[in-house]
């Protein structure tokens, strides 16, 4: 195969070691990867940027190179995404803020931009403007939306137009039901019974699913995106965009914001600048972050 006949393309999804990859024209390629890259052990991801060789026929094709990825993730294992919208219900079930932050950091720490989404607001918009408001100056534009009755999500396609991106978040949040009605699709939705039930006997895959004005977006059977890689505890507080003002206030150098006195963070809080029950889950995933810096090497 020449290179002269390479095209690149995008890899929507991957199953059983074939890819498949949409062109510049709009033509999904099936796809192998080439050998080298196996022997490289580079193994193609959703959202990959490749060169590919069409296949002729009722042949696959070959995956020649995978491009540089701009970000990457292990699970799902997808590259490549522009925006992680995180998605909370304000109610129904109760909202999980502690896995908001979670899924914000490992974002954040991916390199990868947030976008937080409060659904469900038709539920109790006094809740869903209150975890709006938690969240001010932390990067993140909050947005209040109703998937029921598709409230907000004009504003939402908006922003996510022609941008790759994921939607994270607890289970039965509405994420499925959203994506639905952003785009005139119809992803399985309803209540985690009925999921657990069909889970048995259907393996899914993430794939991503292109959308009108050039986005895509990620269908994924669950983000993990829970666990937060062992790094030192002392970088936890650069993913808080809301300290980054303070920093450099504090009587400490380097302060973690947590218990130290005389600290401009603390002090921000107790002033209301920056919303105490985000400060709360922050120093609760510090401590968490602590220990296992202190166990790392049992
Ligand atoms: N009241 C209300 N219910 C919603 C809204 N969005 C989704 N739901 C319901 O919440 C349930 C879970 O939604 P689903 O999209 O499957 O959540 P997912 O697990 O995050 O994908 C479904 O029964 C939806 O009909 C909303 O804005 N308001
Ligand atoms: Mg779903
Ligand atoms: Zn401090």
């Amino acid at each position: 195969m020449s290179e002269s006949t390479a095209l690149s393309g995008t890899i929507l999804k991957g199953i059983g070691g074939f890819y498949y990859a949409l062109d510049g024209a709009g033509t999904v390629h099936t796809l192998r990867a080439q050998g080298k890259l196996r022997r490289e052990r580079m193994k193609p991801k959703v959202g990959d940027r490749v060169e590919l060789a069409p296949g002729e026929g009722e042949e696959h094709g070959w995956i020649l190179r995978v491009l540089p990825r701009r970000n990457e993730l292990a699970r799902p294992p997808v590259a490549n995404i522009d925006v992680i919208v995180v998605v909370v219900a304000a109610a129904m079930p109760d909202p999980d803020l502690m896995m908001a932050d979670r899924l914000l950091l490992n974002a954040r720490r991916a390199g990868i931009a947030c976008q937080l989404v409060v659904n469900k607001s038709d539920l109790n918009g006094e809740a869903a403007r209150d975890i709006a408001a938690q969240y001010r100056g932390a990067g993140v534009e909050p947005m209040l939306v109703c998937a029921d009755t598709g409230e907000g999500l004009d504003a939402l396609r908006q922003k996510l137009r022609g941008r790759v991106h994921a939607l994270a978040g607890q289970s039965g949040a509405g994420k499925s039901t959203m994506i639905n009605a952003l785009y005139g699709l119809e992803l399985e939705t309803g209540d985690l019974s009925r999921k657990i039930e069909r889970g048995k006997n259907t393996t899914r895959h993430c794939q991503l699913i292109p959308v009108e004005g050039g986005g895509m977006v990620l269908d994924t059977p669950g983000f993990s995106l829970l666990e937060t890689e062992l790094f030192d505890p002392v970088e936890l507080k650069d993913s808080w965009p809301e300290f980054e003002k303070y920093e450099g206030g504090c009587f400490f150098q380097p302060c973690y914001h947590a218990t130290e006195p005389r600290c401009a963070v603390r002090e921000a809080v107790a002033a209301g600048e920056i919303d105490a029950r985000r400060h709360g889950r922050y120093a609760a995933l510090l401590d968490e972050m602590r220990q296992r810096w202190r166990d790392r090497y049992d």
